[in-house]
């Protein structure tokens, strides 16, 4: 468990063998233990339903009542009891523990911790403990200006919202691994356990090195129920689940019942046994005494009653221990005297007036309980990570520079530089940045990074594996699930890193994406919670270059979930070579509490720009490449033709150079955009070009003929409202794909270099005489390449070897 010593705040610490007492309770404890769950709960209901009369001074009448009757009482008393625990075990131990609630719509128990450790009075001023504050942490919740009902951004010590059931496992991993001090006690629904991304997240142990990560223990919450029916886990004969939890790695230690105080004796002995055993497994791989296999780590299973303590039955129907208790257990209570009574009875069950002195303060029993300083899990410096983060140490990217003697006439496997970059920031980085991929890392052509360090691994490795031990830092699972949500734990515990994987499966683990958006948007609202590393996702193997792997492979959908997310957290990246690419990647290392897409091939590419030259071009996001057109800026051109994305890229650039050859009288400009974010207007987005730009790079009038690698729409989407939006046509993947040739992924999807001509011939402002014969002769050419591939199977060489003229040998 580290040095007690190195615990922040006024650690109570104690020996280990101290601590052994830990399993059997005493009075006191068992008084505290007791005294503060039941005030956790009494919280929670009166967030659910109270708008008045916070501490039942009075009769309960129905204008005490809230109009909406909103939140989650089922799982609650479940996460308090073992919230309380937890902090018991802190008090004893000093560990540092933060807790994530899988069950995240158990908030009102979680912001109830935190009121009663009295961290939420200390962020939140005017939610003070006393009986003012408690009325307004009541009205607060699931109110209009108010919080929202789950273990959200506002909730302090939460990097779990919890609201999309799956991912807590992986967000405990995630917070764990190099942070050697922490235990994550992560709390599974046995709802959530039906979901796919949770299933898949059990196998986190099987990456977690004791020597130099810290620990994670689940505790499954198997209160039998979800939202209106049994739960598989529960309704399981319990050898089996043993079986099952076994069988994913683990050793586990079942608690099961209502009875009270045996229930918390139980509990503690348990959570006691599981704390040793993490302790044990600890100290013996850091004082060399590990073999290196993957250990059993303790997980416990809780089996308790949903909305345990609430009221048995209503109208004469069971309640407590079933689904019905999932949410609002009394409904109608402003209008149903009876259910009002019930309500009172419930409440005062609890005892408020042993719990909150004269003013509404928690009274000392429950201040007791609590651990001291940053050991409130509530106020855990690793779930405001910003706290804890550090810069990372960046290698200088100009190092990794190719060499571009002339645009697009040599070619690179561009993300073998940035895997050269990250192999060096993986050494000057050694605690705090890691790669996060679905066993493609070599395929990515990432794999500079093996020379450095290897992929993690806990179970048995062969004489065949090859960089694979237990000490890699390299994060390798075939689970989009599990590498996106231990890199947000990651993150969200201070720490950098990139999540590598294949564009089309990138649309696997979308929702996470779009999840962890909605938090980092929330989190900005909210001065105490210090910016986080942003989460940098790169999708390489993309649409137009999975020719051998075919349909299934293709799909760029993730740049269209990334660009409806909100301006302040959504970057979306296309650079199209090498030296762009490290641009960005250095630009996305550096930035915080973004979501950093970046889009870019693996396969050898032409390359464009000198690091110079690439420079500048990112740090507009957008410009002219005045050596591909034949426009010089001094009138406007005829058409102009833009890209973004490396393929489209290369077909534009091809395109013009056709049209420079074969209708010198044109005036063609090409516009190639590297972030996507600078096309929206400016109040659509921060990057959003100003209007002056625009005009000057797309000026008003002139058509544009846009060649992107994601879906058509998005360019529509990103240039509405824009002068003239409707003259912009574009062209991407529209869904055509195959095993097939490189180039005829193009023709298929209407983007080659021949349809781009046609369609810049068909939509200038001007025609040059040769137009119609142009158009014929790319009609020829597409009709050629048909049947070269199919007789050849591979492109016409003219296509495939093409590379640029060398201009200067030209003019
Ligand atoms: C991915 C996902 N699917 C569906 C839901 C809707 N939902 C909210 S709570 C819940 C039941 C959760 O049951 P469990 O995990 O056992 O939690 P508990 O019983 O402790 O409340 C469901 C299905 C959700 N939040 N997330």
């Amino acid at each position: 468990m580290g040095n007690p010593q190195s615990v922040r705040g006024n650690a109570v610490t104690a020996t280990v063998s101290e601590a052994r007492t830990l399993a059997e309770l005493d009075d006191v404890d068992l008084a505290r233990l007791d005294a503060w769950w039941r005030a956790a709960n009494y919280l929670t209901i009166g967030q659910i339903y109270l708008r008045g009369n916070p501490l039942l001074r009075e009769p309960l009448k129905p204008e005490h009542i809230k109009p909406r009757l909103l939140g989650h009482w089922g799982t609650s008393p479940g996460l308090s009891l073992i919230y309380a625990h937890v902090s018991r075990l802190i008090r004893h131990t000093g560990q540092q523990a933060i807790y994530l609630a899988g069950p995240g719509h158990g908030g009102p128990a979680l912001v109830a911790a935190g009121y009663l450790e009295g961290t939420y009075s200390g962020i939140y001023p005017r939610v003070s403990q006393d009986e003012a504050g408690m009325l307004r942490l009541f009205r607060q919740f699931s109110s209009p200006g108010g919080i929202p009902s789950h273990v959200s951004v506002t909730t302090p010590g939460s990097i779990h919202e919890g609201g999309e059931l799956g991912y807590v496992l992986v967000h405990a991993f995630g917070a764990v691994m190099d942070n050697p001090d922490l235990l994550a006690v992560a709390v599974v629904g046995d709802g959530e356990a039906e979901t796919g991304p949770l299933e898949g997240a059990w196998k986190g142990v099987s990456f977690l090195n004791p020597a130099r990560d810290g620990a994670v223990l689940p505790v499954l919450h198997l209160n039998g129920a979800k939202i209106s029916g049994p739960t598989v886990l529960a309704r399981k004969d319990p050898q089996e689940v043993r079986e099952l939890m076994r069988g994913h790695g683990y050793e586990v230690l079942e608690v099961e019942g209502e009875d009270l105080p045996g229930m918390h004796h139980r509990f503690a002995a348990a959570l006691a046994e599981a704390w040793y055993k993490i302790h044990d497994i600890q100290q013996a791989a850091r004082s060399g005494r590990w073999d290196g296999t993957r250990q059993s780590w303790p997980m416990i299973i809780l089996r308790s009653p949903k909305g345990w303590t609430g009221p048995d039955k209503v109208d004469g129907i069971t309640v407590t221990g079933t689904w019905r208790s999932h949410q609002v257990p009394l409904s109608g209570v402003r209008d149903n005297p009876q259910h009002l009574a019930i309500l009172e009875g419930w409440l005062r069950s609890y005892r408020p007036e042993e719990l909150f002195d004269q003013s509404g303060a928690p009274n000392a029993l429950i201040r007791d309980q609590a651990p001291a300083g940053e050991l409130r899990m509530s106020a855990s410096p690793h779930a405001n990570g910003g706290r804890l983060t550090r810069d990372l140490d960046l290698p200088d990217f100009r190092d990794y520079a190719v060499d571009v003697p002339a645009p697009a006439t040599t070619h690179a496997e561009s993300t073998r530089k940035l895997g050269e970059l990250m192999r060096d920031i993986y050494t000057t980085n050694s605690t705090n940045f890691r790669l996060f991929c679905p066993d493609e890392t070599n395929s990515n052509r990432l794999g500079a990074v093996f020379e450095v360090s290897d992929r993690a691994f806990m179970e048995r490795v062969t004489d065949d594996d090859v960089a694979i031990s237990r000490d890699g830092r390299v994060m390798e699972v075939l689970s989009e699930h599990n590498c996106h949500g231990w890199l947000e734990g990651y993150n969200l515990t201070g720490r950098h890193g990139m999540f590598a994987t294949y564009e089309a499966f990138a649309m696997v683990s979308a929702s996470q994406t779009v999840q962890h958006g909605k938090w980092l948007q929330e989190s900005r609202n909210l001065p105490w919670r210090a910016p986080v590393p942003s989460l940098n996702v790169l999708l390489t193997s993309t649409a137009w270059r999975n020719d051998h792997n075919g349909f299934s492979h293709q799909g760029p959908g993730l740049i269209q979930v990334v660009l409806t997310q909100r301006g302040d957290v959504a970057r979306v990246y296309l650079p199209p070579d090498a030296n762009t690419l490290l641009s960005v990647a250095d630009h996305c290392f550096r930035s915080r509490s973004y979501i950093n897409l970046i889009v870019i091939d693996k396969q050898p590419q032409l390359q464009y720009l000198s690091m110079d030259e690439a420079i500048a071009h990112c740090a507009q996001g957008v410009g002219v490449w005045e050596w591909a057109g034949t426009d010089d800026g001094s009138s406007e051109p005829d058409i102009v033709l833009a890209c973004a994305g490396d393929v489209v890229t290369m077909e534009t650039v091809a395109a013009a150079q056709i049209l420079r050859d074969r209708l010198p009288g044109m005036n063609v400009r090409v516009v190639n955009v590297v972030d996507l974010m600078t096309l929206p207007r400016p109040k659509d987005h921060p990057h959003g070009m100003n209007e002056t730009l625009f005009t000057e790079l797309f000026t008003d009038t002139v058509d544009v003929i846009f060649a992107f690698h994601g879906y058509p729409g998005a360019i529509h989407q990103l240039v509405h409202g824009r002068p003239d939006a409707d003259r912009f046509r574009v062209r991407g993947f529209i869904e055509e794909g195959t095993t097939t040739t490189p180039f005829d992924m193009t023709v298929r999807n209407q983007a080659s270099r021949y349809h781009l001509v046609m369609d810049a011939i068909n939509n200038a402002k001007r025609l040059p005489r040769g137009a119609a014969a142009l158009k014929a002769w790319c009609q020829t050419q597409l009709a050629k390449h048909e049947a070269y591939v199919v007789e050849h199977l591979e492109d016409m060489p003219e296509v495939r070897d093409w590379t640029l003229p060398n201009r200067a040998q030209q003019n």
